[in-house]
């Protein structure tokens, strides 16, 4: 089953396209360094921070939890959406459910195998559409696009979402991520073209 989410414009009084954003039909790869190498036997996803256990997970644990398939839209800052993209993954809702998020919890820090990080408010991450995805239409996510695992947050601008995501850290305070601490938007909705800070 697969759950369409590309009607979430509706929700930001938007169109589908957001503004000052041009379709494409390719999938462009945006990487601030490359695509970093691993291997599957040794990967590991932790948690850590606000929450009441720490966890390690190995891919196959991972990719156990709970998952679900939707389609989605994309949309980057520097101008190009792509729409009806086919994600699978782990909602970051179970993610925060299996680990059990401290109450004082507010702000999460996503990290990357890259050194990348972003960082969003617990609220925007605990929506139904923010995914820490391993398939892109069908088959393993292909490792320019962030394989084995990234998060897509389709209600915002694609820098929310970490490609080679290796872990999640809950905080009780907003810190701000490598493209927050260079000018990007920290709210980043496409719809009120937040792009710069
Ligand atoms: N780890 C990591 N995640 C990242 C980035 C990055 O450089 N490193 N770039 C971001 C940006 S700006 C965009 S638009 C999307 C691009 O995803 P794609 O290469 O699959 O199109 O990944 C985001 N996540
Ligand atoms: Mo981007």
């Amino acid at each position: 089953m697969v759950t369409d989410v590309t009607g979430l414009h509706e929700e930001f009084d938007g169109e589908r396209l957001p503004p000052g954003q041009r379709l494409t039909e390719r999938f462009p790869v945006l990487s601030k360094s490359g695509t970093p190498s691993w291997d599957r036997e040794s990967w590991r996803f932790e948690a850590w921070g606000a929450v009441d256990e720490e966890l390690t997970l190995d891919f196959e644990a991972f990719t156990d939890l709970p998952s679900e398939t939707q389609r989605q839209d994309f949309h980057c800052v520097t101008g190009w959406s792509k729409f009806d993209c086919e994600f699978t993954g782990v909602p970051f809702r179970a993610l925060a459910d299996r680990v059990g998020v401290d109450d004082d919890a507010a702000h999460v820090m996503f990290h990357a195998l890259d050194g990348y990080t972003t960082d969003l408010p617990l609220a925007e991450c605990t929506r139904d559409e923010v995914l820490f995805v391993y398939e892109y239409e069908g088959d393993p996510l292909p490792a320019d696009h962030g394989g084995p695992l990234r998060v897509v947050t389709p209600q915002k601008y694609a820098y929310k979402g970490a490609k080679w995501v290796s872990g999640v850290e809950f905080l009780t305070d907003p810190e701000r991520g490598y493209w927050e601490k260079r000018g990007y938007s920290d709210t980043a909705n496409p719809w009120n073209e937040e792009r710069y800070s």
